[in-house]
């Protein structure tokens, strides 16, 4: 029933590009040697999508020379059968609109053939031409820090445009706070609880505009240090040039709720004009793959959600009406120590994070950068 209702249509679009009009007459069963050579304005296409970006910009083919004959068009595999599933074809007029749709699909080249094909009245084909298309799907959404080396060492941070950058240290912070080995980021600031150290790195230039939502995805797998109960923060500011700034602060281990490494919490702190709001319950002596969705609805209101190992259900789902308020025009990431009154230890295996979405795990399956796969993702 579908495909006589799909041929029916492509009869309609068909009378529309050859002018099916005019009086019929005729009755002859004679079968003319069909007119025309039908022709496309192309023959072959190319689509790149950064996953996990869930659409890219079409792109048209023009028909032409489809000959008097010519009652239908249909687009098809060379086999005859459906087209690739990550593509749609559709005709309107002398126009066939290509969409690529690279949503369900990894990192990698895609490359199929469409066949577009005129019919004539009796059904028989006419005329066909294959269109070669290709969709590149690339992981250069993110911006990438993969502990090789210092936050703040020349080179260290990848963004997402493929520059290489890297942190800076705060002003106070001490050197000696933080080490490299092995792939691995180790921050200690056990000797002096009062001291903050953290490495901060501005927001991609589209976070600066003043348009909402805005939104964040950060990916980061850590682990806590029996030696303090806070092993990690990870705040986000999200300013708009000239404008108060509001942040989202998550501070990875809570002993202060009474939980202990083996069953300890993160927190959303300085919420809603109150204190913090906290995580369930997870094992910070292993490592884990920390998933932080954020959208901003104004500039102070929006949503934290916090998922452990891609798993789809979040350890922390929190509205917030009111951020604590930020620097004017602040729009960055700190990672380590925020914290003028207590210590922090605890390790970085990588960390990875995009403003183009608040993603969820399912979306993100598949598509992590290359070489920074986990379970759950
Ligand atoms: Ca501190």
């Amino acid at each position: 029933m579908q495909g006589r209702i799909k041929h029916l249509l492509w009869v309609g679009l068909a009378c529309m590009l050859v002018a099916c009009g005019g009086g019929g007459g005729g009755g002859s069963s004679s079968t003319p040697a069909p007119n025309g050579t039908f022709d496309l304005s192309t023959t072959s296409l190319s689509f790149t999508a950064a996953t996990p970006i869930s659409t890219v910009a079409s792109q048209t083919i023009t028909l032409s020379n489809l000959g008097p004959d010519a009652a239908a068009i249909r687009v098809s595999s060379t086999s005859g059968g459906a087209i690739a599933s990550w593509l749609s074809v559709t005709i309107s007029g002398s126009t066939g609109t290509v969409t690529a749709n690279p949503s369900s699909l990894s990192v990698g080249t895609y490359n199929t053939v469409v066949r577009v094909a005129s019919f004539s009245s009796s059904g028989a084909q006419l005329f066909s031409r294959d269109v070669n298309v290709q969709l590149v799907v690339t992981s250069n959404l993110w911006s990438i820090y993969d502990a090789s080396a210092l936050p703040n060492a020349t080179g260290a941070l990848t963004q997402a445009n493929g520059s290489l950058t890297q942190f800076d240290l705060n002003t106070g912070g001490n050197s000696a706070y933080s080490s490299v080995a092995a792939g691995i980021l180790s921050l200690d600031t056990t000797a002096a609880a009062g001291d903050q150290h953290f490495f901060v790195t501005p927001f991609a230039a589209t976070n600066t505009a003043a348009t909402y939502p805005k939104k964040l995805t950060i990916l980061a797998r850590l682990k806590g240090d029996a030696a303090s109960d806070r092993f990690l923060d990870i705040n986000s500011s999200f300013g708009d040039t000239g404008a108060t700034a509001y942040k989202a602060q998550i501070t990875f281990g809570s002993s202060f709720t009474g939980s202990s490494l083996t069953n300890t919490k993160l927190s959303l702190n300085n919420v809603n004009g109150g204190g913090a709001v906290y995580s369930s319950n997870f094992d910070a002596t292993n490592y884990h793959v920390f998933h932080i969705a954020i959208t901003m609805n104004t500039p102070s209101s929006g949503t934290v959600l916090v998922y452990l190992d891609g798993n789809a259900t979040p350890i922390l789902n929190q509205t917030v009406s009111s951020f604590p308020a930020a620097a004017v025009g602040e729009n960055n990431l700190r990672l380590g120590d925020t914290d003028s009154t207590y210590t922090r230890k605890g390790s970085l295996d990588w960390l990875v994070w995009t403003n183009s979405d608040a993603y969820t795990p399912a979306q993100l399956s598949g598509k992590l950068p290359a070489g920074f796969t986990s379970t759950g993702y």
